[in-house]
């Protein structure tokens, strides 16, 4: 099968491009106690809560659950904004700090693409203000200048697993679903990319790593890196290769979509 080079990669930011969800988690922490709100979500409830993508729909969600009158039910739904504004300004702080690194071999991987002239591209249920900080703090101060498109958070109505974001980057590149990759890391993001047809790399994190990834082009526990390499069982998926490289990647692909027309 020859290899067929992509036209773009479209890559997921929370759980893929970094391990974030951490971060996310002590972020609502910390906004429930400065606004004293008597919340706090351990590890074991905030992973059952990720099934729930976007933060203000997670608060939703935890306040649903609550046992509350009506009027206070109503009084909260009315903050919710407010609390996440408040999230956001603990995650964003902690991000550009350069808290969170990037994955294993995504900075690689970007690279690799780039040069074969591959365009990039994000498509993140997260906000911009996230995704700026994220990136500017693990690519440098020039690192939305590599991603043609950006698209995240609110731009869209439904999220994740609806395919919209999905849906919203490959208009704004212009390009095919068939001749595009998308990165993941959970089971909403796989069918998100799914839906909108595009074939799918899975790296899962502790967060989302018991769910099932069938339809997944590729489950890989990271991209890989000379010093990160995958484990040999990764390997031999990648015919022994010990991390994930744009040729590699293109040969796969190109398998999944025997016809020329496609990827
Ligand atoms: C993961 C999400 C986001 C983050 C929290 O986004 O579902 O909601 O958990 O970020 P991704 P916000 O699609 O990048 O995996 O609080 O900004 O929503
Ligand atoms: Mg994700």
């Amino acid at each position: 099968m020859p290899d067929i080079r992509p036209d773009a990669l479209i890559f997921d930011v929370d759980g893929t491009l970094a391990d974030t969800e951490e971060a996310h988690r002590t972020a609502f922490n910390l906004a429930f106690e400065q606004l004293d709100l008597g919340w706090t979500w351990t590890r074991t409830e905030y992973r059952s809560l990720l099934a729930t993508t976007g933060g203000k729909e997670r608060i939703v969600r935890h306040i649903a659950a609550l046992d509350l009158a009506d009027a206070e039910r109503a009084r909260l739904l009315a903050r919710v904004p407010q609390i996440h504004a408040a999230k956001t300004r603990f995650y964003s702080a902690v991000v550009r700090d350069g808290a969170v690194p990037l994955r294993p071999g995504v900075a690689r991987l970007l690279d690799e693409a780039q040069h074969a002239g591959c365009r990039l591209a994000i498509a993140s249920t997260t906000t911009a203000i996230n995704v700026d900080a994220l990136l500017h703090a693990t690519l440098g101060a020039r690192a939305l200048e590599r991603f043609a498109v950006i698209a995240c958070g609110d731009q869209v109505a439904a999220k994740k697993p609806a395919p919209d974001i999905y849906l919203l980057a490959l208009e704004h590149l212009g390009v095919r679903a068939d001749r595009t990759i998308a990165f993941e890391d959970s089971l909403n993001g796989l069918r998100a990319a799914r839906a909108a047809g595009l074939w799918t790399v899975i790296t899962p994190t502790f967060w989302t790593e018991d769910s099932d990834f069938s339809g997944a082009g590729l489950v890989l526990p990271h991209l890989g890196d000379p010093s990160a390499r995958l484990p040999d069982e990764s390997g031999t998926r990648l015919r022994h290769r010990a991390w994930l490289g744009f040729d590699e990647l293109c040969r796969l692909a190109g398998q999944a979509h025997p016809t020329e027309a496609a990827l």
